[in-house]
């Protein structure tokens, strides 16, 4: 723990107290923050350069992606992505993973196209991740590349240009496993495609025979499930397949179940009421893992930065109510690129585990009245849990962890922009 200090002290102190408060109430605390440094969050790499990667392809975002805002500081090379994620993991408590996407490849100024790719690419991402005790997750990146300005990929009409993708997602399932292997832990390698129509199509079921045969050809050659998990995410909807998508919810849990893959929930990628939390229990009566994308949509899937709403508690809720900290891999899916990128990355990523934290301290009382049929009592008791100090136990983990505590962060950030950022 850092230097001991007059706040330090008030930090302790109202820990002391609440945790007196939630002992009171059955729960332990301190069991629940050596449950809560356990859990890992998949941090996204794309929030930090608004999803460019360094291909410099030319080609623009496409795939219905949009970032907006032009907030000076955008990291545009490995260094500064790195330097800047740096600078958000140590105002982050805990240790966690970074999620990486093809396009983050470093080629040494060559061009290796998609289909090219291999582990050499990522070693510097590797090694860098060794130093800093982080887990890496891995995504095969299906759009910002001329063979998918169409919008098309692995359910294209042209067998050519499905067979260009398929490389790509063999080569980066291969890639998943080396990162995994390299740093002891498995790696989740997510496969998402923006394949779909913005108007009404003429043949729905022509691009997902294909889609199912593009994909049973990527996960065909064998690896090791220890270092490599794969994932599949649908989509209701994307701009420009507002009418159809291929990969749609129903396709991708048939084809997760049958051909037990984890099925990745995006919280953006469904109906605007529509949460994700209720759907965790659901699908995992059938799979054994999944993977999350952790988002916030506005009207639309429009992957703004998490914050702590009801829709987050409920996921983070869900996981921990059910036991599946363990199976249900949770990863961050957002960018925005209007306000200090480092600051979305620690305000999202502070949420996610703060989430985790306050279903760590639910109190047994909720569910054992629902056992003994006391609805009046649950939905007190519930909305007495709301008003419990555990803000003094965010506080004291944060503390415990040597990251700053409130929003003592946003100074630091201001540091990194003025010292880091402003020289860009
Ligand atoms: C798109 C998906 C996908 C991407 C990232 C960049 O709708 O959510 O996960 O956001 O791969
Ligand atoms: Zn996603």
């Amino acid at each position: 723990m850092g230097v001991v200090t007059k706040k330090s002290k008030a930090v302790e102190r109202a820990y002391v107290l609440a945790k007196e408060r939630y002992a009171g109430m059955g729960v332990d605390v301190g069991e629940a923050l050596k449950q809560l440094v356990r859990i890992p969050v998949s941090l996204h790499c794309w929030q930090g350069d608004d999803v460019r990667g360094f291909e410099d392809s030319g080609t623009e975002l496409g795939g219905g992606l949009a970032v907006t805002g032009n907030y000076p500081g955008r990291a545009r090379t490995p260094g500064e992505l790195r330097t800047d994620l740096e600078k958000a993991l140590s105002l982050i408590p805990g240790r966690h993973r970074l999620n990486l996407h093809a396009c983050y490849a470093e080629t040494g100024g060559k061009k290796v196209d998609r289909n090219e790719l291999n582990p050499g690419h990522f070693q510097g991402w590797i090694e860098w991740a060794r130093q800093q005790d982080l887990g890496l997750d891995f995504n095969p990146t299906f759009f910002a590349h001329p063979k998918a300005a169409d919008g098309y990929t692995l359910s294209h009409r042209d067998p050519a240009i499905r067979k260009f993708w398929v490389e790509h997602g063999i080569l980066c399932r291969q890639i998943g496993a080396a990162m995994g292997k390299a740093l002891g832990t498995p790696c989740v390698t997510n496969l998402w495609i923006p394949d779909g129509s913005k108007d009404t199509p003429a043949d729905r079921r022509a691009p997902r025979e294909r889609l199912v045969e593009s994909l049973d050809a990527i996960f065909k050659p064998p690896l090791s499930h220890r270092w490599n998990r794969d994932a599949v995410e649908p989509k209701l909807f994307g701009i420009g397949s507002e009418s159809y998508v291929v990969g749609s919810h129903e396709f991708y849990l048939g084809y997760a179940i049958t051909r037990k893959k984890l099925l990745c929930l995006d919280a953006g990628h469904f109906h605007p009421t529509e949460s994700i939390a209720d759907k965790l229990s659901a699908v995992m009566q059938y799979l054994p893992e999944i993977l999350l994308h952790v988002s916030r949509g506005v009207r639309w899937d429009s992957d703004h930065v998490v914050t702590f709403s009801d829709d987050l508690q409920a996921i983070a809720r869900e996981i921990i109510a059910n036991g599946y900290a363990e199976q249900v891999h949770i990863g961050l899916d957002y960018f925005d690129a209007s306000i200090n990128r480092i600051a979305a990355w620690t305000v999202g990523t502070r949420n996610m585990i703060r989430a985790l934290l306050l279903a760590l301290l639910e109190p047994p009382a909720i569910r054992a009245a629902e056992a003994g049929d006391d609805l009046t009592s649950r939905l007190a008791l519930q909305e007495e849990a709301r008003g419990l100090p555990w803000g003094a136990v965010w506080d004291y983990y944060c503390l415990s962890q040597n990251v700053p505590v409130g929003q003592a962060w946003l100074g630091e950030v201001r540091r990194h922009e003025q010292d880091v950022l402003a020289l860009r």
